[in-house]
């Protein structure tokens, strides 16, 4: 049932920054082999072979939710949502990371679940914080005694579990009679139009669809009822489920979006064969643009260290033959080394300067933010390069 459509090479754990570029540590960098599949029976789109979350999900975690304006902003403004839409006395969250989303909340409403104990350590200040993996033997732990969740939501967390069935199991004996799950994640659609392989890493074990998620929660006395396409990271998905007997009627704006996957096929494994071939030549074109301007002697760098461009960057095999270093804002970023390929993460303050003539968006999803930031380099001729939807240097 689930067939292999896509092989992105080998590949380190996307969120690894390494603290040295010493030979020791580079001897023990841990890769493993990424390919996506496709399962025509549900329609999940998955990473073929996930990685244990034990290595992934440390205290050194390095993803900081709030280092954007554009999701302080997001995650504010659907906290506002859910206020006036759901007055909850509960909200539990589903991978807190450092607290943008609960801060929204007064401390009596909420609940926090994050198995990262550097993150967990910033929210259990004023939270109720349990620093684990969503299991049903937490679910249980939380809730066998008290009183159920009004709202669980969850942010690109659900997408990073391997185990969906115990994941939606464990929310089902969570939610209370009417209670809603609210989940964003990376949506399929996107991927898919917009060329971005690079959603596909260790962590990012599912990228869904409606038509999947339909068929997954329905295994675990849930029903979908509703969803919303939003524009964060490069195109996502919000939904909304319930148990199967609560109040809730399956709105029309799902129905649209249900009938606008069937019509590109997001339920046919033909269409990932064609994307595949669509990811390939991305490759090479971004690998010839970069040969083409280091002809030139040109100077490029790449801007943002997501974990997005440690999938590019492995996969095209680009390194520090064609990049000088990579920019981020993130302080536990700055000082160390990429995964896999090694170059080295400086702040935009020092990284930014006049003699950068290109930068790689490593952060295309944030390009309206770092377009409007970067003014100045744009003004003084520098250019961004991008490989979203398809490889190009943007102009403005
Ligand atoms: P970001 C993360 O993916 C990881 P990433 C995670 N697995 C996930 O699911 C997705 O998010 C949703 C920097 N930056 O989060 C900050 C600048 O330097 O969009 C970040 O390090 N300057 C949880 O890592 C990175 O870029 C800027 O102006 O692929 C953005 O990473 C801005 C706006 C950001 O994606």
């Amino acid at each position: 049932m689930k067939k292999k459509f896509l092989n992105l090479g080998k590949q380190p754990i996307a969120n690894s920054f390494l603290q040295s570029n010493s030979k020791k540590i580079l001897s023990k960098e841990f890769f493993y082999n990424l390919s996506v599949s496709f399962n025509s029976k549900n329609f999940l789109v998955s990473v073929t072979n996930p990685v244990d979350p034990k290595i992934q999900y440390t205290d050194k975690y390095a993803h900081r939710a709030s280092e954007s304006t554009t999701m302080r902003k997001a995650f504010k403004n659907i906290a506002n949502k859910i206020k006036r839409k759901f007055t909850p006395k509960i909200v539990m969250e589903i991978g807190s990371n450092d607290g943008v989303f609960i801060k929204n909340f007064p401390k009596r409403n909420i609940i926090a679940v994050e198995p990262c104990k550097n993150l967990a350590s910033i929210t259990k200040k004023k939270f109720k914080t349990y620093p684990e993996f969503w299991t049903k033997k937490l679910a249980e732990k939380i809730f066998r005694f008290s009183k159920k969740a009004d709202i669980i939501f969850s942010a690109n967390t659900i997408s990073h579990i391997p185990n969906l069935k115990e994941s939606f199991d464990a929310i089902n004996f969570s939610l209370s009679n009417n209670g809603v799950l609210i989940i964003e994640d990376p949506s399929l659609f996107s991927v898919i139009q917009n060329n971005s392989y690079d959603q596909f890493y260790d962590e990012h074990v599912y990228v869904f669809s409606a038509l999947a998620i339909s068929n997954v929660v329905r295994v675990s006395g849930l029903r979908l009822f509703d969803a919303e396409k939003i524009s964060t990271h490069g195109g996502s998905l919000r939904y909304y489920i319930c148990k199967d007997g609560a109040k809730y009627k399956n709105s029309k704006k799902l129905i649209e979006i249900l009938n606008e996957e069937k019509k590109i096929k997001l339920n046919k494994y033909s269409t990932f064969k064609k994307f595949s071939k669509r990811v390939e030549k991305s490759k090479k074109d971004l690998v010839n643009l970069l040969k083409k301007l280091k002809l030139k002697n040109k100077k490029i760098i790449s801007y943002g260290a997501t974990y997005k461009s440690t999938t590019v960057f492995n996969y095209c095999k680009i390194g520090s033959q064609y990049l000088d270093y990579v920019t981020d804002t993130t302080q536990n970023k700055q000082g160390k080394f990429t995964p896999g390929q090694h170059l080295s993460i400086i702040s935009p303050e020092k990284g930014m300067n006049n003699s950068v003539d290109y930068a790689f968006l490593g952060a295309w999803n944030f390009k309206r933010e770092i377009l409007n930031k970067e003014k100045e380099f744009i003004k003084k001729g520098g250019r961004f390069i991008t490989h979203v939807p398809s490889v190009s240097i943007l102009v403005k």
